[in-house]
């Protein structure tokens, strides 16, 4: 059976590296959101997708949260010494895959081809996709403007009041080859969404040309591990998010927003007061802790959304 994980932003790189330890490559297709990618320096930033990349090759900084560990910084320095902008750190190993990356891109080849090429060269053995090929990019609007998600997430901290998301591409991104395969697949067994935030990181996905249509029409299991972590988000801004959206921090708002795409939602053990409304509306629930420390949590957590998607490990 093949597992099919939307993943975007910190959180849900650990859970796609933790189905990527439980189960055999060619039953995992990982997706990873692209709307936080932009244009930085001439260099083509796909932040989400190293996430996933870094995790899985075992190179990620699990302090910083995201890029590459043991990193240096002298790329920045002398950046900062030619006057460039220097609001987004950009580390001399991370470098490497920016600048790997970008030349490949203007070579002619799409997005998954790089993604591909250099997540195979980087030992990784599990298909780690785009959502699409063509731009989607997230931008988050307040009362500034719409501000594209680097400048929120970094330049601006995410300090801005948020009146909405939007995504410019969609409509008009067609998904990704491997991932409309993957949604296509005979052997198709369960979808999961990773903890990521919703708004930010996963709808962009749902935005992909006919993703949602897919996802409603599915034959099979789809679960969702819930971003919040007691009442509350850990790395991202999703609590101030939702707040900012009128919307309760509590997992019924997240039950609201992914709607009829949901079959199961996998909530943290500090939010079991949760459980209740959520049975109430039709949802299967599990209550377990969610916080993902290191490699034991994440296989175990993985193991739990398997679990509630009926497929066995
Ligand atoms: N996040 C920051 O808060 N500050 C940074 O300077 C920064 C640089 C950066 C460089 C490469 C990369 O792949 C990610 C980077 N991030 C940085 C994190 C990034 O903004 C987020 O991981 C995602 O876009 C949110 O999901
Ligand atoms: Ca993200």
């Amino acid at each position: 059976k093949h597992v099919l994980a939307l993943s975007g932003g910190v959180g849900g790189a650990k859970l796609a590296a933790g189905l990527a330890a439980v189960l055999s490559p060619e039953d995992l297709t990982i997706v990873v959101n692209t709307g936080d990618d932009f244009e930085h320096l001439g260099l083509t930033i796909c932040p989400d997708i190293d996430s996933v990349t870094y995790a899985l090759a075992g190179l990620n900084d699990t302090v910083r949260g995201w890029g590459v560990q043991d990193e240096t910084w002298q790329t920045m320095a002398m950046l900062r010494g030619l006057g460039e902008a220097d609001w987004f750190n950009l580390g001399d190993r991370d470098m490497g895959m920016h600048i790997a990356r970008s030349w490949r891109l203007r070579e002619g080849e799409t997005l998954s081809q790089v993604t591909a090429r250099l997540t195979r060269n980087l030992g990784i053995t599990q298909a780690v996709v785009p959502m699409s090929d063509a731009p989607l990019r997230t931008q988050v609007g307040t009362a500034e403007g719409w501000l594209d998600f680097q400048r929120y997430f970094v330049a601006e901290q995410c300090r801005p009041v948020a009146t909405g998301v939007r995504f410019v591409g969609a409509p008009g991104a067609a998904p990704s080859p491997a991932f409309a395969e993957a949604l296509a697949r005979e052997d198709l067994g369960a979808i999961i969404i990773c903890p990521s935030n919703p708004y930010l990181s996963v709808d962009p996905i749902l935005s992909v040309d006919g993703v949602r249509v897919a996802l409603a029409q599915r034959r099979v299991p789809l679960v969702a591990v819930s971003p919040l972590v007691g009442g509350t988000s850990l790395k991202g801004p999703l609590a101030k998010l939702l707040g900012e959206l009128g919307k309760p921090v509590s997992n019924a708002s997240i039950a609201d927003h992914y709607g009829d795409l949901l079959d199961h939602l996998v909530i943290d053990a500090g939010d079991g007061a949760d459980e209740g409304g959520l049975r109430a509306r039709g949802l299967c629930v599990t209550v377990t802790p969610t916080i993902m420390r290191g490699a034991e949590d994440r296989e175990r957590l993985a193991r739990v959304a398997l679990t509630a998607a009926r497929i066995k490990t």
